[in-house]
């Protein structure tokens, strides 16, 4: 007897990456999983008698439940003022350069209480949820010292409690360096290293370590030891790589066996290559893409051409990418990055799931996954990346539990 049998739904299944769909479908969930996916033809027996509740969800499409990969929602304060600057000239690298930029908001989220934090924090997570996202990734970053990153991880852990999404915290501790290091960038990394990672991970506060590899911010080389380190500590490693110029990111990435390489907008070839030889996905930001007004596009021919796979996420933060709506990236990903709706949708599931390394629970309809499903009152999948600014989202599922 299941918990729950979902009857008369069309499913895009993103098995394989694919819609994969299943017209006139049906799901079955137990114990938070999903116990049987196929045709209702096919179903072991007549509806009423196979599960203690029964919905009609007629004839609505139902996809795995949206996973966000990359997000650094957890902050204080806004960046509107710098948004100002940018659209009279100022660019976001000579704000950075400035002392604005991400050091502002490392300002305001020191000064801020958990409480403030956790509040504001929740309220963008619930924007994303309302759109049907059921997992999300947190960095920290706007910390930078060993207290505030992790009160940071913690309020990103205590969102999970408080709005039922599903939480995977990364460690982001080499986002910039704090002004009180100004000069002294691998004395930060030491504190990192030394004193920040092995504190993080004895509190079992992170899922992974992400770095920032730029030119305003960490170099290869101390970015390859903060990966070292996380390493030493059993923690897997993604990396915001060559987003403003070519650091040579991608392939350092691939090098530690990273889940993932993000933004890539400069990445060559030879990067791409060394992703594709290690398994890392690449996680496509066209938030961030969009409101620095870039115009070098990430290289998503040639990551198709080598079989990367693409995941697709909001960039969620003050500065860069300001953005709740994961409809509105799978858009961006598909009118300025070129990709079909298929691989947005993709991009926002299975290959999502797979950059947060839960490739063998989350991010399909597949029995014995996790029940995280959204219901949606739309007529074919494409329309999710079509429609910008609607929100078709009728019903989701966290571990078969009802959400929204
Ligand atoms: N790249 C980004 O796009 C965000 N962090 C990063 O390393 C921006 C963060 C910010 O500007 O606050
Ligand atoms: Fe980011």
């Amino acid at each position: 007897m299941w918990d729950l049998l979902l009857t008369d739904a069309n499913l895009a299944t993103m098995r394989g990456g694919r819609y994969a769909a299943i017209e006139r479908g049906a799901i079955g969930v137990a114990g938070g999983r999903i116990a049987w996916v196929g045709a209702a033809a096919a179903l072991p027996g007549p509806a009423a008698g196979l599960a203690r509740a029964c919905e009609s969800l007629d004839g609505r499409w139902v996809t795995p439940g949206l996973v966000d990969c990359h997000t650094h929602l957890v902050y204080a304060g806004n960046r509107a003022r710098e948004f100002e600057l940018r659209l009279s000239g100022a660019t976001y690298e000579e704000i950075a350069r400035a002392g604005g930029g991400i050091l502002s908001t490392v300002r305001a989220t020191r000064d801020a209480s958990d409480t403030r934090l956790a509040q504001q924090a929740a309220r963008r997570l619930r924007r994303l949820m309302d759109e049907g996202v059921t997992t999300v990734e947190i960095k920290s970053g706007y910390g930078l010292d060993t207290a505030t990153e992790m009160r940071m991880l913690r309020v990103a852990r205590l969102l999970g409690d408080m709005t039922g999404a599903e939480v995977r915290t990364t460690f982001l501790g080499a986002h910039a360096l704090p002004p009180e290091y100004a000069g002294r960038a691998d004395d930060y990394i030491d504190l990192v290293c030394g004193e920040m990672l092995p504190a993080v991970a004895a509190a079992g506060l992170a899922d992974a370590v992400d770095a920032f590899c730029e030119r305003i911010a960490f170099s290869p080389r101390q970015t390859a030891r903060v990966f070292d380190r996380a390493s030493a500590l059993g923690l897997p490693v993604k990396l915001h790589a060559d987003q403003l110029s070519d650091t040579g990111g991608a392939a350092l990435a691939a090098r530690y066996g990273a889940l993932s390489a993000e933004h890539l907008e400069h990445t060559a070839e030879a990067g791409v290559a060394a992703m594709a030889e290690a398994g890392t996905v690449a996680v496509l930001l066209p938030g961030a893409y969009y409101f620095l007004r870039e115009t070098r596009l990430p290289p998503v021919a040639t990551i198709r051409a080598h079989g990367v796979p693409m995941a697709v996420a909001t960039d969620c933060n003050p500065g860069s990418s300001p953005l709740t709506s994961m409809l509105l990236a799978l858009n961006m990903a598909c009118t300025l990055f070129r990709l079909t709706p298929e691989e947005a949708l993709a991009g926002a599931t299975a290959h999502a799931a797979r950059a947060l390394g839960l490739a063998a629970t989350h991010g399909t309809l597949e029995p014995g996954k996790v029940a995280d499903l959204a219901a949606w009152d739309i007529d074919t999948p494409a329309e999710l990346a079509y429609a910008m600014g609607a929100n078709p989202l009728y019903a989701a599922w966290k571990g078969g539990v009802r959400r929204a």
